[in-house]
């Protein structure tokens, strides 16, 4: 299910350089609704008892700073980059056949003419217990979603201004940030913001799950996928910080909504940093790979990291609200629990903003972001 769109070529990030600012300086120039992570090393990926065998082995990793979203991307945020565009989202664009052949087995048929419509997943409890291996069961494939119409035709996004935009696309996420002047964070940002300094901790906030009785995140309680206890208060994506944020000033890390980042997918890639930089090495920067090798879209080139779980995530089931889990879907994917959030850099948002001013880019001579 997860592989039907399109598998359009990967539009290239845009790459910025390391800040110059220093981090003071960074800090108290922070964009509108976006907080500084100073550089810095952290601890990547978990060995502990919950964690999968692609988050091991835990790894010393360094990052440069960045301004973060302190939120996931909201309706309200996203309903401002179409109309300033136009821009339409994978999900209410129909797929060619050829886009989407790319991702199947060599040798299927092409469906009649007229049945590839545009769409989007949508979760959908069961009627009871389900084999949990089998995702096919609680995702219904339904024309007529996307982020407009969350529940698809006939829903809307009235009165949901302030919740995470939902049924996008890597792409779409990828055109927002570019058109805001930012960009998808990396795995390793991202998970050095969502840990905020609390190194090497199976929770962002600590090692109870619910500590002292008090609901960190927006996950699943209950028996999953048919019924929810609601114990943190919210059956499906709640508005964006509704949860006590991080250390670090920002909301939902865990949970609400899984968030995009810029890096492919591939199980073993901790094992192959290890192996290339040697034990003990702290990697610098590291980006994902050129291309995915995701056993669960074996056929699809491409394949996006997501991190922080959602919605639906059970401490039975995924435990992926854990700041090293990890999660990926090619990258036409929309869904009703997949969002996302930004990051930008000093050198980047001086760049947006002498663009926004009409001024040459970065690097002429007599130029002033402030
Ligand atoms: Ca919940
Ligand atoms: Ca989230």
């Amino acid at each position: 299910m997860l592989i039907l769109a399109l598998a359009l070529l990967s539009p290239a990030l845009a790459q910025d350089e390391v800040p110059a600012a220093t981090s003071q300086k960074a800090a108290s120039k922070a964009p509108s609704g976006m907080v500084w992570v100073e550089p810095g090393e952290f601890t990547m990926g978990w060995d502990g008892e919950e964690g999968r065998p692609d988050e091991r082995p835990a790894h010393r990793v360094q990052v440069d700073g960045f301004w973060i979203d302190q939120t996931e991307v909201t309706n309200a945020q996203f309903a401002r980059f179409v109309e300033a565009t136009g821009y339409r989202t994978t999900a209410e664009i129909v797929p060619s056949w050829e886009e989407l052949a790319a991702q199947l087995p060599p040798g299927t048929p092409e469906p009649p003419p007229g049945t590839l419509v545009a769409g989007s997943l949508i979760f959908a409890k069961t009627p009871g217990p389900v084999d949990l291996r089998d995702y096919s069961q609680w995702w219904a494939w339904t024309p007529g979603a996307d982020w407009r119409h969350p529940e698809g035709p006939g829903s809307s996004i009235d009165g949901m201004q302030a919740h995470p935009v939902v049924h996008v696309s890597w792409f779409d996420a990828t055109a927002y940030a570019k058109w805001a002047g930012k960009r998808l964070p990396t795995e390793a940002e991202w998970e050095r913001a969502a840990r905020a300094g609390a190194d090497g901790q199976r929770y962002a906030w600590g090692v109870d799950l619910v500590p002292e009785g008090v609901h960190r995140a927006n996950i699943w309680q209950g028996r999953f996928p048919f019924e929810n206890a609601l114990a943190d208060g919210h059956d499906v994506a709640a508005p964006v910080g509704s949860y006590a944020p991080n250390a670090l000033g920002l909301y939902d890390m865990s949970g609400n909504v899984w968030e995009w980042t810029s890096d492919q997918f591939q199980p073993d890639l901790y094992e192959q940093r290890v192996r290339a930089s040697g034990p003990g090495i702290v990697i610098v920067n590291p980006k994902g790979p050129d291309r995915a090798a995701d056993p669960r879209n074996p056929y699809s080139r491409d394949s996006y990291v997501q991190k922080g779980g959602s919605f639906l995530c059970h401490a039975d089931y995924c435990s992926s609200y854990r700041p090293s889990a990890r999660m990926a879907t090619p990258p036409d994917s929309g869904m009703s629990h997949l969002g996302f959030r930004c990051v930008t850099t000093p050198a980047l948002w001086k760049a947006h903003r002498e663009a926004a001013r009409g001024k040459a880019p970065s690097g002429a001579p007599g130029k002033d972001a402030d």
